[in-house]
């Protein structure tokens, strides 16, 4: 007697993240990697080596990202059993998006549907996950049919979500300056230059912190950008450090820190929120709590699946 065959799936969602070092070691090639091939000075390498060295040697993005992808796996095996894979690449270290593209290729997979863990488009976010995806097809020679799914800044469920994370975080600050609290949207900066080719990521961030705002009926927010890169060229601003000099300059007591270009904690908000921008806030006597980021909540997770639900794929049929 034989045993069916399962179906084997030719349809893939393909979940995308930044990437981080698995250990010290990593740092420098990942590093080199981030900037297209060209090694980073030394006081630069030293540097970044400190601050992954302060966070614990080492981040949770690729754990976290792994856990959203385990959990579309199954959000897609309930909808529509044997149909899809899910595949989780990285932008910049293990495993790489083209090392991933490739394997795909493999096991058969005929049509691939790629969401980004980053909410907002720009020509150095999004695209660029895209351009891996496209070279690691080029290189190979064979090919599928790529759906790539683009900006969800504008998703209901995700600015549900965050409003969600602001209330909770709300309640994180002393009872006096609570209610009187400013809710400060940051996401990263990108160097100027992307205004003048019309990129349009920094209306889609202005916009989207606009829309969460208004639906939460949040009177006071504002938007700041933050981890500017050290490139000697002008990057998008104001910086976060200064935006929370001009508040308290201004008489604000107390942040709510919204980090929504991001999902998940990582380098960029263990450092860069929770400890440069909270130390700035006490050294100007300001109280600062940020949001508990989306990571693997099942909220989230909720919300990545009506962004994938958006798109054709065999969970329509
Ligand atoms: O936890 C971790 O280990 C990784 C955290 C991490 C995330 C992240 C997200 C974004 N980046 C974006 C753009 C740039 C540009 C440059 C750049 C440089 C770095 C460096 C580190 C780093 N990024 Fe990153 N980014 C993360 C980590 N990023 C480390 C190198 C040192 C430094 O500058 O601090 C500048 C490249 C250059 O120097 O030429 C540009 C954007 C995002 C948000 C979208 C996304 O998540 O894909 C945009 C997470």
């Amino acid at each position: 007697m034989t045993t069916p065959t399962a179906r084997r799936p030719t349809h893939a969602v393909f979940v995308l993240a930044y990437g981080t070092p698995a250990k010290l070691e990593d740092i420098e090639p990942y590093y080199t990697h981030i900037r297209g091939g060209r090694p980073p000075s030394p006081p630069a390498l030293a540097d970044l080596v400190e601050r992954y060295r302060r966070v614990g040697g080492q981040t949770p993005l690729l754990a976290i990202s792994q856990q959203v992808a385990d959990a579309i796996q199954i959000w897609l095996d309930d909808l529509a059993p044997g149909a899809c894979r899910v595949y989780l690449g990285m932008k910049h270290w293990h495993p790489f998006i083209g090392d991933v593209t490739r394997q795909m290729l493999d096991d058969g997979i005929t049509h691939v549907t790629a969401v980004v863990l980053a909410p907002h488009y720009s020509r150095y976010s999004l695209e660029g996950y895209r351009k891996y995806i496209k070279q690691a097809l080029a290189a190979d020679g064979r090919t599928l049919e790529l759906d790539f799914i683009e900006s969800w800044h504008n998703n209901p469920h995700y600015h549900d979500l965050m409003l969600e994370r602001i209330a909770a975080a709300r309640t994180q600050l002393p009872a006096d300056v609570r209610d009187d609290a400013l809710v400060l949207f940051s996401a990263h900066s990108l160097p100027e230059k992307i205004v003048a080719l019309g990129d349009p990521y920094p209306d889609y961030l202005r916009d989207s912190a606009r829309a969460i705002a208004t639906r939460g009926g949040i009177d006071r927010w504002d938007f700041c950008y933050q981890s500017a890169g050290q490139t000697g060229e002008p990057w998008l601003g104001p910086d976060i450090l200064d935006k929370l000099e001009t508040l308290h300059a201004q008489g604000t007591r107390a942040v709510v820190s919204v980090p929504f270009g991001f999902v998940a904690e990582h380098l960029e908000v263990l450092w860069d929120i929770d400890t440069e921008a909270q130390d700035k806030a006490g050294e100007l006597g300001m109280a600062l709590t940020r949001i508990q980021m989306p990571n693997a909540d099942a909220a989230f997770v909720a919300v990545v699946a009506d962004v994938i639900a958006s798109a054709a794929g065999p969970w329509r049929s």
